[in-house]
């Protein structure tokens, strides 16, 4: 394996604005908000903070950029790959200032951010550049003299609200398929995390315009650019009426690009708070589609806004309280290591974290043994310094309710066996805690902790563990460790979780849906799956 390029310790912050039509403007209100470094505790920097104006003005933006006839309607769907991967290229050759910038902003080790945040941001750019023109309709044989085909159309105007436990992979598993699909997007980043997504907006500019005409026209930009390409092409305006056809200007083997990048209005990202900004989005008449993550609470509110508005489509990624299964015939150290893996990976700040470790009672007091001899020594700092596998919780709000969900641990009688103190005197670091002795209904048993402290319950067989692996009102993941190929396929098979993992955790991969049973959301991102929550399907039936 190639060595990782040294961080930029102190990257500098370009974007602080929202995002808006191709523009960088501050919010109508003029308000800012401070981003914080968990590392010290300290402010990074102010960022615009938008609201129901700015959304209004965004989704202005996104309608007009998704007109019938409009550059980005007009694009060639191969063309909409093309930009995806240059957009990946983009994000790939500043990869070392983005995941420094990821560190700065959320606290994730800068070589964690490298290796699997960006590598997986700029794969799933990647994967959805090769469908955007690969998801077409059918011809159907129906009864009669018709011929009817289906039409896979863009759903139109895209809300897109997301968290800061991954924000630039976030960013990327809603924009791919979203643009892919030739929607328009008005995004809201988390207010814990905006910087790197806005970052990414300003490689989505840069993805169509390349540098040396921005340097040969004075005043030349993302506006200006856009005016220009938009007057050069007044004569094939005309050519409107055809759209109403098609939806796209007829030509023989011609290929009409009116524009070589993303067209302002595309994609509009704006920093903000959820009950301001977020629920301007959901509740927005003329958003056609909302894709949230983040908490199960919040996902209520998120479908209630929807069903009252104009019952925008929704798709949810929630919470989750995924169950980690050791049976006794598992490799036992390779258990461990990923069951240590798959709680405590990116400060246990993962939807699927696997935090109801299950164990089998004739290996329990090994396994215990074994998981505070890691959990002790898991190595907690700077997140720059690549000799520590865990960095901060994202901010002090995360910080508490971790630290409270460990003294519910204590007072409920669970048994603390390692961590359960804050690290340092500043920022927001947790020892990595291990619970003993837990039981179905301790709170750390049923609620989301989002934070580095590992449960273990025992069991004595499968057909306990599988009810009490389904006591919970989640339903995103689960992972069995097992060398038994029946108990693993029988396992897989009655868990109710979108993902089971079998010998392995957190394996991600663009091309593999995720998504929630239960309350852990509704719909599946990633994968072809993926494209149904971004595609209206057409019925068109014919007869001359
Ligand atoms: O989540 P919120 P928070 C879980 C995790 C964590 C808890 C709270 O357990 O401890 O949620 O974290 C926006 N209308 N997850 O408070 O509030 C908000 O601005 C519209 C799981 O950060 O759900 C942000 O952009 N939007 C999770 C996003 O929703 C609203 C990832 C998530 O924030 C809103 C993060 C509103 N009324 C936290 N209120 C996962 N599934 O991975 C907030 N938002």
């Amino acid at each position: 394996m190639s060595a990782i390029p040294a961080p930029q310790v102190d990257p500098e912050v370009k974007y602080t604005k929202a995002f808006i039509n191709n523009e960088w403007v501050n919010s109508k209100s003029g308000k800012t908000f401070k981003t914080v470094n968990p590392s010290t505790g300290g402010t990074i920097c102010e960022v615009a903070e938008g609201d129901k104006a700015d959304v209004d003005i965004a989704v202005e933006a996104a309608k007009e950029a998704f007109r019938l006839g409009s550059p980005w309607r007009r694009m060639d769907a191969a063309q909409r790959g093309v930009l995806l991967n240059r957009l990946a290229d983009l994000i790939e050759r500043d990869k070392v200032y983005l995941s420094s910038l990821e560190t700065l902003d959320n606290g994730k080790p800068y070589h964690v951010a490298f290796t699997a945040d960006l590598e997986l941001v700029i794969k799933c750019y990647r994967y959805y550049a090769g469908w955007a023109d690969k998801n077409h309709g059918k011809t159907i044989p129906i009864c009669g003299d018709f011929f009817t085909y289906t039409r896979h159309e863009p759903v139109g105007i895209c809300g897109q609200i997301i968290p800061w436990n991954f924000p630039l992979l976030m960013q990327a598993w809603k924009l791919g398929p979203a643009l892919a699909m030739g929607n328009t997007v008005v995004m809201k980043v988390a207010e814990q995390t905006p910087l790197t997504a806005l970052y990414v907006a300003h490689l989505a500019t840069e993805a169509g315009f390349p540098p040396g005409v921005i340097n040969i026209i004075p005043g030349y930009g993302p506006t200006a650019g856009a005016a220009i390409a938009m007057h050069m092409d007044v004569d094939k305006v005309t050519l409107y009426k055809y759209d109403i056809f098609t939806a796209r200007v007829p030509s023989w083997g011609h290929q009409h690009n009116p524009w070589a990048g993303f067209p302002p209005g595309v994609i509009n990202i704006i920093p903000g708070y959820g009950p301001t900004a977020g629920a301007a989005i959901a509740k927005h008449m003329d958003v056609d589609k909302v894709a949230f993550t983040g908490s199960t609470e919040v996902g209520h509110l998120v479908a209630e806004m929807a069903a009252k508005s104009n019952l925008k489509r929704v798709t949810l990624e929630l919470g989750g309280k995924s169950p980690s299964i050791v049976l006794s015939d598992a490799d036992l150290d390779k258990a461990v290591e990923t069951v240590h893996f798959g709680l405590f990976f990116n400060q246990g700040q993962c939807c699927c974290a696997g935090s109801r470790v299950f164990v089998e009672e004739k290996i329990y007091d090994e396994f215990v043994e074994r998981s505070i001899t890691r959990a002790k020594k898991r190595s907690v700092g700077n997140p720059y310094d690549s000799t520590y596998e865990q960095g901060p919780q994202v901010d002090d709000v995360q910080f508490h309710k971790v630290m409270e969900y460990i003294e519910s641990g204590k007072k409920e009688g669970a048994k603390l066996v390692a961590g359960g103190n804050r690290v340092g005197d500043k920022g927001y670091f947790i020892e990595p805690t291990v619970f003993a002795d837990v039981n179905d209904d301790m709170t750390i048993a049923r609620e989301e902790i989002f934070g580095p402290v590992m449960p273990i319950m025992k069991f004595k067989n499968m057909d306990e563990l599988i009810e009490r692996s389904h006591k919970t009102i989640y339903g995103l993941a689960a992972a069995v460790h097992t060398q038994d190929l029946d108990k693993a396929i029988y396992l897989s098979n009655s868990l109710r979780a979108g993902t089971v993992w079998v010998n392995c955790f957190d394996v991600f991969d663009a091309g593999a849906p995720f998504g929630g049973y239960k309350m852990s959301g509704s719909g599946r991102e990633l994968g072809e799956y993926g494209l149904d929550n971004y595609t209206e399907v057409k019925c068109v039936s014919t007869i001359i």
